[in-house]
């Protein structure tokens, strides 16, 4: 018998993970599954095949763990999302099963390559930026902690959009990300809920003789399940991500199809399906569109539908639907949950008033993720009443007895009561989403201490008065299983071989081992080596990319991340202008070859941020043509910034740009993968940069510009950028310069978009931090050049960074806010 074969022998199920086995099961499902033989097989048919093959093997953890939930009848979490950015599925499912390499073998038995059958993936582009990410974050860390969960979302059947760049210019073009297929996805089409929009409320009596409230909604839509497993690390622990498709009801309206108005016939299909079609492609500021507002309805409906079924399953009754679940609210989007269920329970399961308030306001808890006046959500009351007439008579009864609370505690302040109401009435009637969020809500939190103590003294003030116990902080986190081992496996390994164990993964706390050994030698030069090739690798898909290979030996300085004019990116360009003017200046200067490295989207309507792309590119081509600065200085783009492409870019980064006005990022997240990745930061004082800098050391971090605290008091004061713009020569001759339409073929309108608005209004005070970041970057200069003295910080950084964990961060968020404990489920039955 051969060796494969007597493992196979040993192995229980048809879904073992020895290499024979997984052999075996990839040439069977390519032929069974896919329909080819080995040598006509595709690269799509091949990983669709190791896709399946490892599916399999999720599953059968995946069902023994409902199986053992449903038995033990366990609180679940459920998270209600409209946005999910899982990334590729493959590796990080390989990982967690514990057959990355074992994989890699097989698949190299079978004369494929893993890393092109990786690289054939189709990520689920089905967020924006950080909030999306950070569900699929949790996802992972919920899984990995034992903590039964649910991930509701909308299956959007085109995601974010690709960006590719002609001439300088963002482009759109459709993600089409289940073109061939999604092996990850189960449908379930017996898992179906309708959802109503539109019609009227109305009175009517019961068979007790009862005069009751009912809705008789004018449109019906469908909601169907889409089941994607998620994996715990090293654990048999499964979860689910469960995502909406919109669909008809009846494909087909055979009254108008016989009457011959063949058109209107499927007239209701298109109107039904184009509900989960394609995902809002804005970051913070919020769309404002009917869609979009029905969009969030149908997720939350289908969602709570499914917890009722499950509960009333389970327990015959939705007294305890409140123990049975912990409902987080990912934002304001899914908001809406809170008057939908009560609608549930008071008008389909006939509760009274006062419980289905007490249990709803009991299973509701809500993070809130931005300041940005802009993105807090509202909605005109005429739209809400004529898509959810019956919600709104519900929200306004909440409103109504909400309202006398806080007359009752603070007597004679009508002002406040105004101020606090559900309804804005300033300026045309709205729903105010976040203060529906705050009164449904048990616990409210922030996601950086800076952002969670801003919280109670800016926008949630009032509430923070009536309810300070319900106001909580939970730093935000990232999962180091993406974001190290599956991004960086060298790094991985080499952190693994320092420490003598791999439980680094799992206890990210126990990365403080490093340090010890972070003035080493010999582990200093291993470290330089994986950076090193990290920065050969994305140069090389740099090069094949755009054209422009950066030199892997300069100083690879990063800003990847949404282009957004809170996030700086034109700061950033200023100083690159100002370096480019300082070295043609003086040809002789001292300086560190850098290339200078970013990477996002603009919302396709956000004319300054596409501008700045287009500006970024203008600026690359003058200074990578101009052969006088060409050892020093350089200006790449990687186009299409998602899950996989911060993939490259994390490993292979030096210097992580995280420089938004302080105050403005709630948190941010990509600050916490570079440093994992050993990347130093050069930041401001905003968001959970501050933890940041406290965890890592002060020294090993490059902070400038004014305090959140500064920043209002400089507003209040009175800003003139146009003061600063004549006071600094320097700094008006980098603004000039862009404004002389040298990066421009001579056209000196351009750009002044962006020059004009600097010197005339400067929003997020680029102009007041211009010099403190540029003396800060001269540090970083110097600091470069001493490698030791570098790479011993960069260790410190990777060292230091455990908090950042998003298993911290679950944890927290389990013992303060759900009260929800593991429910660790084993492999053998
Ligand atoms: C965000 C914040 O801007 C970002 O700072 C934070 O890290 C993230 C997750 O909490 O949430 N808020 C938001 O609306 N978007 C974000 O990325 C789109």
């Amino acid at each position: 018998m051969s060796q494969a074969a007597k493992q196979d022998a040993n192995e229980p199920t048809r879904t073992g993970l020895s290499r024979g086995a997984l052999k075996r099961a990839v040439l069977d499902n390519l032929f069974y599954v896919m329909g080819r033989f080995p040598e006509v097989a595709s690269a799509s048919d091949r990983y669709s095949a190791v896709a399946y093959t490892v599916r399999d093997r999720l599953l059968e953890r995946w069902i023994r763990t409902a199986r053992y939930y449903k038995e033990r009848n366990s609180r679940t979490v459920c998270y209600l999302s409209a946005e999910y950015l899982p990334g590729p599925h493959l590796l990080n499912n390989m990982l967690n099963l514990g057959i990355t390499r074992t994989a890699g073998e097989v698949a190299r038995e079978l004369g494929a390559d893993l890393a092109e059958i990786r690289e054939t993936e189709e990520e689920p582009g089905l967020g924006n930026g950080g909030l999306g990410r950070l569900a699929a974050c949790y996802m992972d860390s919920l899984a990995t902690l034992q903590i039964p969960a649910i991930g509701y979302g909308i299956r959007y059947e085109f995601g974010i959009f690709d960006q590719v760049i002609v001439d300088g210019w963002q482009v759109e073009k459709g993600d089409t990300w289940l073109r061939n297929g999604n092996p990850w996805e189960i449908p379930r089409p017996k898992l179906t809920f309708p959802v109503g929009f539109g019609g009227r409320a109305e009175h009517y009596t019961d068979k007790h003789g009862v005069i009751r409230r009912r809705w008789l909604p004018d449109l019906m839509v469908n909601g169907v399940a889409y089941d994607t497993p998620i994996m715990g690390y090293g654990v048999t622990n499964g979860n689910l991500l469960r995502l909406w498709k919109s669909e008809a009801p009846e494909s087909f309206n055979f009254q108008a199809f016989n009457v011959g108005d063949y058109y209107g016939a499927v007239h209701a299909k298109i109107e039904a399906e184009t509900l989960s079609k394609v995902l809002y492609p804005n970051d913070e500021p919020v769309a404002g569109k009917e869609l979009r507002l029905k969009q969030q309805y149908f997720f939350v409906s289908c969602s709570l539908q499914d917890m009722i079924r499950l509960q009333l399953r389970n327990a015959g009754t939705l007294d305890r639907f409140h123990e049975k679940y912990a409902i987080q609210l990912n934002d304001t989007h899914p908001a809406l949950a809170i008057v939908e269920l009560m609608r549930l329970l008071v008008d389909e399961h006939f509760m009274s008033w006062e419980q289905a308030w007490e249990i709803t306001r009991n299973s509701c808890h809500f993070t809130n993720h931005t300041l940005l006046p802009e993105a807090l959500e509202t909605w005109p009351v005429a739209l809400f009443e004529r898509l959810l007439p019956r919600h709104l008579e519900i929200l306004y009864e909440i409103n109504r007895r909400f309202l006398d609370e806080v007359r009752v505690h603070f007597l004679n302040d009508e002002e406040r009561v105004a101020r606090m109401s559900l309804i804005d009435e300033s300026d045309g009637r709205k729903v105010r989403m976040a203060h529906l969020a705050a009164v449904g809500s048990r616990a409210i939190n922030g996601v950086a201490e800076l952002h969670s103590s801003l919280l109670k003294t800016t926008i949630m003030r009032d509430f923070h008065d009536l309810w300070p116990e319900r106001f909580h902080n939970v730093t935000n986190g990232v999962t180091p299983r993406r974001f190290m081992v599956v991004s960086n496996p060298p790094l991985a390994d080499l952190i693994s071989d320092t420490c003598g164990h791999a439980d680094w993964i799992r206890d990210m706390r126990r990365l403080r081992e490093l340090e010890a050994h972070a003035d080493d030698a010999g582990l200093q030069g291993r470290w330089r080596e994986v950076k090193t090739a990290a920065k050969g690798a994305l140069s090389d898909w740099l090069g094949q990319h755009t054209g422009f290979r950066p030199d892997p030996e300069t100083l690879f300085d990063v800003q990847a991340k949404r282009i957004h004019e809170y996030k700086r990116q034109h700061l950033n360009l200023l100083h690159i202008v100002w370096l480019y003017e300082h070295l043609k200046q003086n040809p002789n200067a001292e300086l560190t070859p850098r290339t200078f490295i970013f990477g996002g989207k603009a919302a396709p309507g956000y004319f300054m941020a596409k501008l700045i792309i287009r500006l970024i590119h203008a600026i690359g081509e003058v200074i990578n043509s101009d052969p006088q600065v060409n050892g020093f200085l350089r200006v790449a783009f990687m186009p299409d910034f998602n899950v996989k492409n911060g993939q490259r870019l994390y490993p292979a980064a030096d210097l992580s740009e995280q420089i938004s006005l302080a105050g403005k990022e709630a948190s941010g997240t990509g600050n916490m993968k570079f440093a994992m990745n050993g990347t130093l930061t050069i930041g401001t004082l905003d968001g959970a940069n501050i933890e940041l800098r406290d965890e890592v050391g002060h020294d090993n971090f490059y902070l400038f510009g004014m305090t959140a605290e500064e920043v209002q008091q400089r507003q209040a004061e009175g800003y003139r950028p146009w003061e600063l713009y004549h006071g600094d020569a320097q700094l008006r001759s980098a603004v000039d310069l862009i404004a002389s339409g040298l990066f421009s073929h001579g056209d000196t309108e351009l750009f002044r978009p962006i020059t004009e608005n600097l010197i005339h209004s400067d929003p997020f005070m680029v102009l007041a931090d211009f010099h403190a970041y540029q003396e800060r970057q001269q540090e970083v200069d110097r600091a470069y050049r001493d490698p030791n003295h570098w790479t011993r910080m960069s260790i410190l950084n990777t060292a230091r960074i455990g908090k950042f964990s998003s298993d911290r961060a679950i944890a927290e968020y389990a013992k303060k806010i759900w009260q929800i404990e593991p429910a660790p489920v084993e492999l053998a039955d």
